[in-house]
């Protein structure tokens, strides 16, 4: 092992240990990936780090096999997929690297980014999966670009201001993505049966710092105002990115809820990351099938709690922020 990796990468190895679940796991390991410098120095962990992922892969995959299909697919130690799509330039990897640890490769051509690259970027105490996307040849969209859509848990679509074109190019993506049937839409987020397929996403307006970003900023809010939240941000500038984050944690539904032993303080290092609408006795099968079984009833302090410390039951719904003591057995 070379000692000279940077440190981010010892924090994703140090998630990676304390990872509860496979996929948890693998995105530490992708992280882990991407932020590796890589050279000859590096290769044999490059190769180690390839290994364990697929082997990590092959598991989850049998254990989704066995499982079936899982509505809370942003559960508890994973984490929500974001895909971002927008044309050459827009962008997209210089947001991957204001936001996140990862070093893509930004250049002023077009065509840099070669491979889907996986970043971590923190959104209050929880981190979001970003997919940095490679170009889209011109002319024609090859497949996986909407499969990798389409397992998106959100999207981010980017839209260059610097450019009299961008509001088009945006346009023209979402026009691809729709003969592929997969629709981006404000809020909307289903599979139907027929195949076609919705996304929830942002619409991002990156390089606000560019000239003439104003003007432009004015036309794409008439050109596709009415279907997206328009985010404006410039990546160069740092501006404008927080919003994005918590906008993500918005659509995406959740809400967060750390847990208590009696007499001793919440763990604040890991929430449980539940959909909204969630209630007591989700959060005890969450954490363990027998707790859920044998739950008597629990304690709420913060949002949910009409006064600290509240007892409440099973049917108690909860909300972003709460601490939950459970008492079961
Ligand atoms: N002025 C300005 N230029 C930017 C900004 N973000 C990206 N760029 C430039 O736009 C070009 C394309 O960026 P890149 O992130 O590689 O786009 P991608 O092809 O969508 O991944 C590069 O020259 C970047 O330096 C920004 O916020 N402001
Ligand atoms: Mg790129």
């Amino acid at each position: 092992m070379p000692t000279n990796v940077p440190p981010q990468y010892r924090e994703a190895e140090h998630r990676f240990r304390e990872a509860r679940s496979t996929e948890e796991k693998i995105a530490c390991l992708k992280e882990m990936y991407a932020i590796l410098p890589k050279h000859k120095g590096t290769e044999k962990l490059q190769a180690d780090l390839k290994t364990r992922m697929s082997k990590l892969q092959e598991s989850s995959e049998r254990q989704q096999r066995k499982k079936g299909f899982d509505p809370y697919h942003v559960a508890k130690g994973e984490v929500a997929q974001i895909v971002l799509v927008g044309a050459p330039n827009a962008g997209k990897s210089s947001f991957v690297a204001a936001t996140t640890n990862a070093r893509p490769e930004v250049a002023e051509f077009p065509f840099t980014t070669q491979l889907p690259l996986v970043a971590m970027m923190p959104v209050m105490d929880l981190q979001f999966e970003l997919v940095d996307t490679p170009p889209v040849p011109e002319g024609g969209m090859p497949p996986w670009f909407p499969n990798l859509v389409r397992q998106a848990d959100a999207v981010l679509l980017l839209c260059d201001l610097s450019n009299d074109d961008g509001p088009f190019e945006a346009q023209a993506i979402l026009d691809q993505l729709e003969a592929a049937r997969v629709h981006l839409d404000r809020s909307r987020h289903e599979l139907l049966d027929d195949g076609h397929c919705f996304r929830r996403t942002l619409l991002v307006a990156t390089k606000t710092d560019a000239p003439g970003a104003a003007q432009r900023l004015d036309d794409l809010r008439t050109l596709l105002g009415d279907r997206f939240l328009v985010f404006p941000i410039s990546a160069t500038m740092k501006e404008g990115l927080e919003p994005v984050g918590l906008a993500l944690f918005d659509a995406l539904g959740i809400l967060r809820v750390y847990t208590k032993q009696p007499g001793r303080p919440a763990d604040h290092d890991r929430p449980y990351v539940m959909l909204k609408g969630t209630r007591i006795r989700d959060l005890a099968l969450r954490i363990h099938k027998d707790i859920a079984a044998s739950l008597r009833h629990a304690r709420v302090w913060g949002p949910s709690a009409v006064f600290p410390g509240q007892e409440v039951h099973g049917d108690h719904t909860l909300l972003d922020g709460d601490i939950v003591e459970i008492h079961a057995g």
